[in-house]
């Protein structure tokens, strides 16, 4: 019988969710997934911790993070931004295994310390990109890095969102600095960024210097409760340009007032033979073209040669969102039971919070910024 991993899990609404539906599916889906204990739930509010154990699954709960990290195998840290180091580096620190949701931290000073916790650890780090595993993203990287396309010229990042376009909707922990750290940029871009440098990172390199436009278009909003309206100190979107070693252009832009688009994550990449383009609201496809095709076509990654698709379904009986979720904690977990290291690790989620920052600082002093 090999050893059950136990996890505390810090959050349980949305990505609490996300998650530990993950950690249910594994055992169906993923039979050589390490097996997982989901011991403790942690949060503030004990009424709703309790009831989110029982629908989440989680066998107790705590409200003190710092009682409970070194109790388990793995720590998930699914809270606020500002909330992600203390607890990441302590947990490390003790030889608990990490995986943080994005973006590593709220800072460049906080996201400095997870790395160099992680550096030190015992523990194995990680960060819940989850878009990289994705069948069509990783069909994508393999198509740029076995040179089909040829050298890499452009590449596209759009991130589009339109939950904020209504002046109405109300103030959340997103749209504070201390609490995020930024806005859009940090939330949405650092998915983008982070996928740019994951398909293209072999044959472009990385981000060299780089531009930033930040906008608030709405300045305060409403409190859930109508009680009081806060003031909103964090970008609602943002554009970038960027050049990489090898010349290749970037363009990359995020928003949550794209009108009409729900969660609409869109990534093209245009070589000296060929192009490929990808999109989240049709996950399970991308359009390629090759050196011998007139036009772009459209392939539907779902066969069982494919990555992860073996696990689930015969070919054409398509994934979902949710399934990006499975893939990576199998992916991380697995890395864990073995004591290897997983990728995206902190030290790649350090790397996107670098970025992040430039583009911060580019766009307050107005110019481009040197990232290498
Ligand atoms: C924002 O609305 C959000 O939930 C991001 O925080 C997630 O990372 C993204 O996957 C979906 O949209």
């Amino acid at each position: 019988m090999t050893e059950e991993l136990s996890i505390g899990m810090l959050g349980y609404r949305f990505m609490g969710k996300a998650h530990s539906n993950a950690l249910e599916r594994l055992p169906m889906f993923f039979p050589d997934a390490p097996a997982v204990e989901r011991d403790v739930l942690i949060g503030r509010d004990q009424e709703a911790l309790d009831d989110a154990a029982d629908q989440l699954g989680f066998a107790r709960t705590s409200t003190d993070w710092r009682a409970v990290i070194d109790e388990v195998d793995v720590f998930y840290n699914l809270g606020p931004n500002h909330v992600h180091a203390d607890p990441s580096v302590e947990a490390l620190e003790a030889g608990t295994s990490v995986f943080c949701e994005k973006p590593l931290a709220h800072t460049l000073e906080d996201a400095t310390r997870m790395r160099d916790a992680a550096r030190q650890s015992s523990g194995t780090s990680g960060v819940t990109f989850n878009y990289r595993f994705i069948p069509a993203i990783q069909y994508a990287k393999e198509l740029i890095e076995s040179g089909e396309l040829g050298d890499i010229r452009h590449i596209r990042g759009v991130y589009l969102q339109d939950w904020l376009a209504d002046p109405s909707a109300p103030w959340s922990w997103r749209l504070d600095e201390e609490m995020a750290g930024s806005g859009v940029l940090g939330d949405l871009g650092s998915h983008t960024i982070d996928l740019i440098r994951f398909l293209v990172g072999q044959q472009a390199g990385d981000i060299e210097r780089i531009s930033g436009n930040l906008q608030t278009f709405v300045p305060e909003r409403p409190t859930p409760d109508g009680s009081e309206v806060r003031d909103v100190t964090v970008d609602d979107a943002f554009t970038a340009q960027a050049e990489l070693e090898n010349g290749a252009t970037a363009n990359i832009e995020a928003s949550r007032y794209a009108t009409g688009h729900k969660n609409d994550l869109s990534i093209e990449v245009n070589g000296s033979n060929g192009s490929l383009r990808f999109s989240l609201e049709n996950l399970n496809e991308l359009e390629y073209k090759g050196a011998n095709d007139r036009g772009f076509q459209s392939i539907l990654v779902t066969d069982e040669s494919d990555p992860y698709v073996d696990h689930w379904w015969p070919a054409g009986h398509i994934l979902g969102w949710e399934h990006t979720f499975v893939h990576t904690n199998y992916e991380f977990l697995s890395a864990v039971a073995q004591g290897s290291d997983h990728t995206p690790s902190f030290e790649e989620g350090y790397r996107v919070q670098e970025l992040l920052d430039a583009i911060e600082r580019a766009d307050e002093r107005n110019e481009w910024v040197n990232t290498s």
